[in-house]
């Protein structure tokens, strides 16, 4: 089940299928930036539910505190995890199908009040912010990790100015 480990994971991410997994690497980039450790996995809500299940229910034992999930199509991983868990779930839509992710983007994000699932944009993007929005609550108990993400928002307003500046010849 488990596709990749690094250290004791504190994240782990899930997708639907292998085919997802170009999309949810931009995920694990992030992690690997901020030296966190996370697992990733493959298993699909409709394909594999009771793996699923037992995956979900039994990740905050193993010391997991966020789980990502990305699928595409009728994507219902990210809600049936967090049908399983108390573990905020954040949800990852994918485009896999001719609607372009608007099938996933709307079956991840249209829960049900009760159980909720933080959607993120479609694709690579939506893969990206997921890990940063992760960083971001690991970031509330753990000091060094808040420094990391405001050298990192420093880094991109200067980029901004760098590419600003090459393309004025400034
Ligand atoms: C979803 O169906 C997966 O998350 C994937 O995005 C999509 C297509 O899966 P494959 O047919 O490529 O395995 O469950």
């Amino acid at each position: 089940m488990t596709a990749k480990k690094t250290g004791k994971p504190l994240v782990g991410i899930l997708m639907g299928s292998d085919s997802d997994l170009e999309i949810m690497n931009e995920a694990a980039k992030v992690f690997d930036q901020f030296k966190i450790s996370y697992e990733t996995v493959i298993t699909s809500a409709h394909r594999s539910p009771k793996r699923t299940a037992l995956y979900a229910s039994s990740a905050e034992k193993r010391g997991i505190k966020i789980l990502i999930a990305g699928a595409g199509m009728a994507a219902h991983l990210a809600g049936v995890v967090a049908a399983h868990t108390i573990l905020p779930v954040i949800g990852v839509p994918i485009d896999a199908s001719s609607l372009k992710g608007l099938d996933s983007i709307l079956s991840t994000v249209q829960m049900p009040g009760g159980i909720p699932v933080a959607g993120m944009a479609i694709g690579k993007a939506g893969a990206k912010n997921a890990a940063l929005l992760s960083v971001e609550i690991l970031s509330l108990f753990t000091p060094s990790l808040k420094k990391q993400l405001e050298k990192f928002r420093e880094k991109m307003e200067s980029d901004v100015a760098e590419k600003d500046k090459k393309l004025r010849g400034v």
